[in-house]
């Protein structure tokens, strides 16, 4: 399907989904900041062409070579810093204000839902702009520590790391117990800008599916969840959110 205007009766049936729904989820990915200029990791100037993060992106290739590992994550630090959050950003922060009980899990670990004013979010990979010790594991805002090829922890001295799950590493625990209970309960799950590759998340629309939750999704392509879905706009986040939200906005107004 090429892109063109969302039909507005779809707006209008997502909107209302939404305010039916109890409990109400976003699950985002890299999608919906590529509108803020952070490169996905997949599409055609995505993060995977010019490195590859499966290589890169592993506690391995940080044994093996930590300046390259370290030079990668200062180059997409430096990509967050300048970024800003999008319309799409913005409109599930809205959400959040408009519905009663509405969640947004995300997979990125750029800080931007929380920069847009969402504040009921689970990062499931971390935060770029975090760095953790590798040996005492004191965390700190990468804004507190020297840009060095190799960041040394201000408190015992030994090699930082940044704060994101890496390939191979497990998610925390806590985190993944939270996204599970979530995924199981939520009456609605609006997907929007992951190709639902990288798993555990992947599968979170398929927990929500098992219970009968309806799904919105919001990608330029498809997925493995496009076609269970109630309804899936092949459309840029930043422009089909906002059009929810506001919808969701004049529900709410109208109601009052
Ligand atoms: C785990 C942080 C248990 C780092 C990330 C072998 C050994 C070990 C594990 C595995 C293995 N084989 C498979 C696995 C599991 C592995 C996995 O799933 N691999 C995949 C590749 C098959 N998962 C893990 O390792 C996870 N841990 O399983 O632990 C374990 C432990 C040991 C051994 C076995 C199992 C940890 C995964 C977390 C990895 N860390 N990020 C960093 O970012 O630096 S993942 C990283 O990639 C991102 O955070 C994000 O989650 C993911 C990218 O996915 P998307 O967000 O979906 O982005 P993508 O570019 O793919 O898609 C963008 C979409 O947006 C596209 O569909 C596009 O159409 C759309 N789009 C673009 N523009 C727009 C848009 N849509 C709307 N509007 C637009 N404007
Ligand atoms: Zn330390």
């Amino acid at each position: 399907m090429s892109e063109s205007d969302p039909e507005n009766s779809l707006i209008e049936k997502a909107a209302s989904l939404i305010r039916e729904a109890g409990k109400a989820t976003a699950l985002t990915g890299a999608g919906i900041s590529a509108e803020s200029g952070i490169p996905t990791f997949r599409g055609k100037d995505g993060l995977w062409q010019k490195y590859d993060p499966e290589e890169l992106a592993t506690e391995s290739a940080f044994r093996q070579n930590p300046e390259r590992v370290w030079e990668w994550y200062w180059f997409r630090i430096d990509l967050v810093r300048k970024a800003k959050p999008n319309p799409g950003h913005l409109a599930l922060a809205e959400m959040e204000r408009l519905h009663p009980d509405f969640m947004v899990m995300t997979q990125n670990v750029d800080g931007l839902h929380f920069r847009a004013g969402s504040r009921n979010v689970l990062e499931f990979h971390g935060n770029i702009m975090r760095a953790r010790c590798t040996s005492c594991g004191r965390k700190f805002d990468v804004d507190e520590i020297k840009r060095e090829k190799l960041p040394r922890c201000p408190e015992c001295g030994d090699l930082l790391r940044p704060d994101v799950v890496w390939f191979g590493e497990s998610l925390d625990p806590d985190v993944l117990e939270k996204a599970d209970k979530r995924a199981r309960e939520t009456d609605l799950l609006l997907v929007v800008g992951t190709s639902l590759l990288v798993y555990p998340a992947a599968s979170i629309p398929l927990l929500a599916k098992e219970r009968e939750a309806r799904i919105i999704e919001v990608n330029l392509e498809e997925t493995y969840i496009s076609a269970e879905a109630d309804i899936s706009f092949r459309n840029k986040a930043g422009e089909v959110l906002p059009l929810i939200a506001e919808r969701l906005r004049r529900y709410y107004e109208n109601r009052s």
